[in-house]
């Protein structure tokens, strides 16, 4: 799964991205700022943090997430413009959208069109992505108007028909600027969507990076109906810096309660749509990502074809409860164990030993 920090030159993008990289031990160069970069995050999960005390394995796995850095897309300008098309398809192929937007105030830093309007600047790219979408979906209904004139079996010309109604459907929906998420309404459709890879359709949220003077005031969690994480970028990137001991005392400093990378990838994670399941053991705890409403077969499978073939039962224990009772044979004696079937909905945080037989 990947997520791409997007928006006006100069937002933060690059330094938040490293902050968000960085922390987890990878090593960003990013010498070449028109270019994109693309880093492998761990997402903080304090459960497995927690685990992996207790069983003390050789390996602790996280799960991940994909992060990209893009170029800033300067929208003032024709060549801006133009210049930005080019790394629409690097965004078309991501799964989620990070709006990178500045709310700083610095004599040092050129604010993208003389202004720090962060409300604005959202606007402005959001506008762009509807014009793409509606571009996308005005040559589809052209296409479909074709191939309805020509002669078609019957079950193919109604199945060209009913998309035809909904294209004309999202066309009304972009003309009146009404991004597509909230035009899209059943999973079906989004699934015979998927293809198209809408910008106005993906889950997305914005940061606004703010000056460290605005960290401790009130902020909205809201931006132009996205959700809304502040935070400082140049000080989310000097915590990552530093080593992992030191960084409680310095964010205690700075009166900052949490690292806001850590939240920011968590909502992420959670606005994917994604949740983890985690096993336990002396040779590795782990925490797998899957969709959130997987049955436990298909949870199965992310771990080994052969555990979803074998499937027998599934043992699960929710977190909390594994945690209140201290160990498992402690959670098995407070009857908090189940044996789930195949169908069985895996839910977040669930410590699962599978059972099979092949
Ligand atoms: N004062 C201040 N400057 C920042 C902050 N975040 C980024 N900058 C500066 O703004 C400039 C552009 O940042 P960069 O991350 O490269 O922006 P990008 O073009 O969106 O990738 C750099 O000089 C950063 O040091 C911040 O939170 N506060
Ligand atoms: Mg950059």
């Amino acid at each position: 799964m990947k997520v791409a920090l997007i928006g006006p030159p100069q937002s933060g993008k690059s330094t938040l991205f490293a902050a968000v990289a960085e922390a987890g031990g990878s090593h960003v160069d990013l010498s070449r700022g028109d270019q994109p970069h693309l880093a492998v995050v761990k997402v903080p999960d304090e459960r497995l943090v927690w685990l992996s005390e207790q069983f003390k394995p050789k390996k602790t796995t996280f799960a991940e997430l994909q992060f990209l850095d893009l170029p800033g897309f300067d929208l003032s300008s024709e060549a801006g413009r133009n210049h930005a098309k080019t790394h629409w398809a690097a965004m078309r192929q991501s799964d989620m959208l990070v709006f990178v937007v500045r709310s700083f105030a610095s004599d040092q830093v050129a604010a993208y069109r003389d202004r720090v309007e962060p409300r604005s600047d959202v606007d402005e790219l959001r506008a762009e992505m509807l014009f793409a979408d509606l571009d996308q979906v005005t040559n589809r209904i052209e296409k479909l108007e074709a191939s309805l004139k020509k002669p078609a079996p019957p079950a193919k010309r109604d199945e060209s028909l009913r998309e035809m109604e909904l294209m004309k459907r999202l066309q009304t929906a972009l003309e009146q600027e009404q991004p597509l998420s909230q035009a899209v309404t059943s999973e079906a459709e989004a699934k015979l969507l998927r293809s198209f890879a809408f910008l106005s359709l993906k889950p997305a949220l914005v940061v606004l990076n703010c000056g460290e003077e605005e960290l401790g005031q009130a902020g909205p969690d809201e931006l132009q109906h996205l959700p809304c994480i502040r935070l400082s970028a140049r000080i989310e990137e000097e915590i990552a810096q530093l080593p992992p001991a030191e960084r409680p005392e310095f964010m205690a400093d700075l009166g900052i309660a949490d690292s806001a990378r850590d939240r920011l990838i968590r909502a992420c994670y959670e606005h994917l749509k994604l949740v983890s399941f985690l096993t336990v053991g002396e040779d590795e705890c782990r925490a797998w990502t899957i969709p959130a409403g997987t049955d436990a077969v298909t949870a199965a499978h992310e771990i080994h074809s052969d555990i979803a073939r074998g499937f027998i039962r599934a043992e699960t224990v929710a977190y909390d409860d594994y945690r209140a009772a201290g160990d498992m044979k402690g959670a098995k004696a407070a009857g908090k164990v189940r044996l789930e079937g195949k169908t069985y909905l895996v839910q977040d945080g669930d410590i699962i030993n599978f059972r099979f037989a092949i």
